[in-house]
């Protein structure tokens, strides 16, 4: 009797499908950023004090957050704690130096331990004028401002990714 056995391993098929369909809510509703401080494409003409960041749901407190500040050369602005407070977390900023494009970078731990990183630029657009401009610079000098111009943190976050490519890579098997 095969038919039987068919409908048997059918039943199976479907319930390892629904199993997997089960998970996806979940991994849809991962703690996601709803907002920041300064604000993603901001443009800020006064250097803010601090760099907060909101999300839809608390997050993992402890030393287990990262919150950098970059700016267009490599120069990192953030200092001290990363502090938690709910669903924001927070970091001081030094007095912003150079007017440009700077980057946020951040990897925070979800309730649920699944981190979430992201990058936010924002521009600041008073301040000193960027490093002196090209028009005296030789090509050896440009050469040095591009290998000072990926910050430390981009590895970092980097190896954090890799890191983590193995579960998101379940996650997205997952929802397929
Ligand atoms: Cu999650």
């Amino acid at each position: 009797m095969t038919r039987p056995t068919l409908t048997r391993a059918a039943i199976a098929a479907l319930l390892a499908v629904l199993a997997l369909l089960g998970t996806a809510p979940q991994a849809l509703a991962h703690t996601s950023l709803t907002g920041s401080d300064p604000a993603k494409g901001a443009k800020v003409d006064v250097a803010p004090k601090r760099v907060t960041l909101t999300f839809d749901e608390p997050v993992q407190s402890g030393d287990v957050n990262q919150l950098v500040v970059t700016d267009p050369s490599g120069g990192q602005w953030a200092h001290g704690p990363v502090s938690v407070d709910g669903n924001e977390v927070s970091r001081a900023l030094g007095q912003l130096g150079p007017a440009g494009e700077y980057t946020i970078g951040f990897r925070v731990l979800s309730e649920d331990g699944h981190p979430v990183t992201r990058e936010i630029p924002f521009t600041y657009t008073t301040g000193t004028s960027a490093a002196p401009e090209t028009t005296t610079g030789t090509s050896g000098t440009n050469q040095r401002e591009d290998d000072a111009g990926v910050p430390v943190w981009v590895w970092v976050v980097g190896a954090v990714a890799l890191l983590g490519a193995g579960g998101a890579l379940a996650v997205r098997l997952g929802r397929e």
